[in-house]
């Protein structure tokens, strides 16, 4: 059934539209590489022919910032409909690409021909590669002078292999520029030199370049066939049919197996987008004909893989929410299955809160694509492959499931990058319980932001993914909370020990005259991870239970509060030996006041040990790096314990750090790996601090 365009409003009737019209393509690439240039190209050619022209004039005056959160766009080329994704490039959004993959169904990496490639797309790459994710390069910029669209084919070619391949090249015109595209297998050129396009013949002077393209795009196709005819073709030494090679070239293409390569210069008076959308309408795969996410019912159990149609139970992922400042919370989400009618009770279940299912019964609209140029329909039923825009549900967060409320599930949350600056917040204002939930709200829009509430301290913790990131968060926080949020290094949760046995003993004098308490304590350290210990090792005639419970609660305090620098003591066993007192009892205080002076006493006897935080780092990064990055981690007073090859050019290198040294490392790193590496870092224990920098933290605390 085509799509039909009202005559009255100029809208697309998507009533009748079926998922076979539909496609979901994310845009993906190295910041400034012209994914949002190419999406208003895109959105500009689509408009109809009349409001083109206007459309291209207005791109001309138009600055584009760079994209920070992914944003939809719909747009509809010979009756199918394509919603696109388009993400930042910028490593401080890392988590956006991601999520938009997700939506997905295919993907368009977009790379510069004066920049070329970044190792976060090599990343995405990979991670689509191994989804089996159809895939196109489009490469932009080639107007410039300085554009080298062979550069660009030999660096995918060499890091993502030889089935990746030109469908066109670039055609020069006499002054040089780029000026039209050279269709390989059809050998025709469209030729944009003279302000409007011309298809013609290819000149006879670029024959054999044409040529050497056009035998190994041929070559590459008839690897991946499994058409008789086309291979019999082959052997005969016969010109293939060109009919049969494209046929066979859109299979390979929506099966992952051929990644063509596309050129375009995205200025008003440009080329190649007709082909771009003739590309994803013709050789891209329509939803459900595709792989769905791994689902599982509400215990963890696997569910039986959806069957991606609109009679289908209810399945539907949010992939994005975004406050509105009218306070209105709209989220953007992806329909695997079945079909989500508005106002209906569905079920809501969370990635963060464990396998947790709440029902939403609250009234809120689908809207059929976001944000497009052919406006926003608000329709009753949003079906299985489509990308919908949903308002009125208000405690949806990007992860979370809907599904019907008869059979609840939850789909896997995607891969996120991991947080691994943190930072404690610093507020103008006194921490009250409404500010600690818009910080929790804020934080919990973002996968890629992890928020900690340290109870000891009443820090909140924040951890992003980078400096502009952690910048981006500070800047919409202050404007939630309306007064200024700074951000510190993350305080470090130092703890004591003793070094040795140490005997300790307490005299108090009660307020009554001649009256006191008097007590005798051992405190000795434990292995790490022991916590504290007590024992009674009175002889029985002096043993008398409050005595002993009062000296611990006062031996307990002074341990909370530190012995040398303030921080809590772990991995002790304290030993009561001795209690006396001249009246019967002794008065309480005066034993929980002796407590604390024995244990004191205890440690003048002895040293204080102070332990430190040490977290287990895993660096993955590519394998000229390697040496680099294990002398940094030295510096940091890191101990390497593995070091790994992981093929593939990457290496793995896993070390014990000190996080007093962490602070920054994902922006240190970044310069020591340029932007090659990855990382993870999770706590594994405390361990003694140094003694000369244990001294400095003591004379730190006295100086307070
Ligand atoms: N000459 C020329 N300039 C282009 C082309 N495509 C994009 N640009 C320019 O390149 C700059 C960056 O383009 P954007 O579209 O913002 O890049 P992006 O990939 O969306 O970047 P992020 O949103 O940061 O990931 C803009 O100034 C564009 O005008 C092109 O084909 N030719
Ligand atoms: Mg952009």
């Amino acid at each position: 059934m085509p799509l039909t365009r009202s005559s009255e409003t100029n809208e697309w009737d998507l009533a009748e539209s079926s998922p076979e019209q539909l496609r979901n393509v994310v845009l993906v690439g190295p910041t400034g590489s012209g994914k949002t240039t190419l999406l208003r190209h895109i959105l500009a050619y689509a408009s109809s022919a009349s409001t083109a022209d206007a459309a291209f004039a207005e791109l001309a005056n138009k600055t584009i910032e760079p994209t920070t959160r992914l944003a939809v766009h719909t747009v509809i080329n010979a009756s199918t409909r394509i919603n696109f994704i388009d993400t930042p490039g910028a490593a401080d959004f890392a988590g956006e690409p991601r999520a938009a993959l997700r939506a997905a169904d295919a993907a368009l990496f977009v790379f510069s021909a004066v920049d070329g490639i970044d190792a976060a797309a090599a990343f995405l790459w990979d991670e689509c590669a191994g989804a089996e994710i159809p895939r196109a390069v489009v490469v932009t910029h080639l107007d410039l002078e300085a554009a080298d669209f062979d550069a660009i084919v030999a660096i995918c070619q060499r890091l993502f292999g030889d089935e990746v391949v030109p469908l066109h090249l670039p055609m020069h015109a006499d002054d040089g520029s780029a000026a039209g595209l050279i269709d390989l297998l059809r050998q025709q050129v469209a030729d944009y030199s003279t302000g409007a396009r011309l298809d013609r013949a290819p000149d006879p002077e670029h024959g054999s370049l044409v040529e050497d393209a056009r035998m190994a795009l041929i070559e590459a196709i008839l690897a991946d066939s499994d058409e008789e005819d086309l291979l019999d073709t082959y052997v005969d030494d016969e010109d293939p049919d060109i009919d049969l090679l494209t046929a066979s070239l859109r299979t390979s293409v929506a099966r992952g197996a051929i990644t063509p390569i596309l050129a375009t210069a995205a200025t008003p008076m440009g080329f190649g987008i007709s082909e771009i959308l003739a590309l994803i309408t013709t050789s891209f795969p329509a939803p459900g004909n595709y792989r769905l996410p791994y689902v599982t019912d509400s215990s963890g159990e696997p569910i039986e893989p959806l069957a991606g149609d609109s009679g289908g139970d209810l399945c539907a992922q949010i992939i994005q929410t975004r406050l509105g400042v009218d306070g209105q919370q709209s989220s953007i989400a992806r329909i695997f299955s079945g079909t989500l009618v508005s106002g209906t009770d569905i079920a809501l279940s969370g990635v963060r809160g464990a396998n947790a299912i709440t029902a939403a019964t609250t009234d809120f609209d689908t809207t059929a694509h976001v944000g497009s140029i052919t406006g926003e329909h608000v329709v009753a039923d949003a079906t299985a492959g489509d990308i919908v825009s949903i308002t009125g549900l208000d405690t949806a967060r990007p992860g979370d499931t809907i599904s019907s409320l008869e059979v609840p599930m939850r789909v896997e949350p995607w891969l996120l990058p991991e947080p691994t600056l943190p930072v404690t917040l610093v507020f103008a204002t006194a921490v009250d319980s409404s500010l600690s939930a818009l910080v929790a709200s804020l934080a919990s829009s973002d996968l890629t932001i992890r928020h900690d509430f340290a109870l000891e301290t009443n820090d909140h913790i924040i951890w992003t993914l980078t400096d502009s990131h952690l910048q981006a968060f500070l800047a919409d926080l202050t404007d939630l909370v309306g007064s200024k949020v700074d951000a510190l290094p993350l305080r470090l949760s130092l703890r004591e020990t003793l070094s040795s046995l140490g005997r300790g003993t307490a005299y108090r004098t009660a307020d009554a005259p001649d009256s006191g308490v008097m007590c005798v304590i051992e405190a000795a350290p434990l292995p790490a991870g022991s916590g504290l210990d007590f024992v009674d090792a009175r002889p029985i005639s002096a043993a008398d239970d409050d005595t002993a419970a009062d000296l611990e609660i006062g031996i307990r305090r002074q341990l909370a509060l530190g012995l040398a620098a303030g921080y809590p003591v772990v991995d002790l066993r304290v030993t009561l030996i001795e209690s006396r007192s001249t009246s019967d009892s002794g008065a309480a205080g005066d034993w929980v006041r002796a407590g604390a002076d024995a244990i004191r006493s205890a440690a003048a006897a002895t040293t204080v040990t102070l332990l430190e935080p040490v977290d287990l780092v895993t660096v993955v990064v590519a394998d000229e790096y390697v040496a680099a990055v294990v002398a940094d981690l030295t510096r940091r007073r890191g101990l390497v314990t593995a070091n790994d090859s992981l093929g593939t050019g990457r290496s793995s290198v896993t070390a014990e750090v000190p996080q007093l040294h962490l602070g920054k490392y994902s922006v240190d790193l970044r310069s020591v790996a340029y932007g090659t590496e990855s990382f993870t870092r999770v706590y594994l224990r405390h361990q003694p601090m140094p003694a000369q920098l244990a001294a400095q933290v003591q004379a730190e605390s006295r100086a307070r």
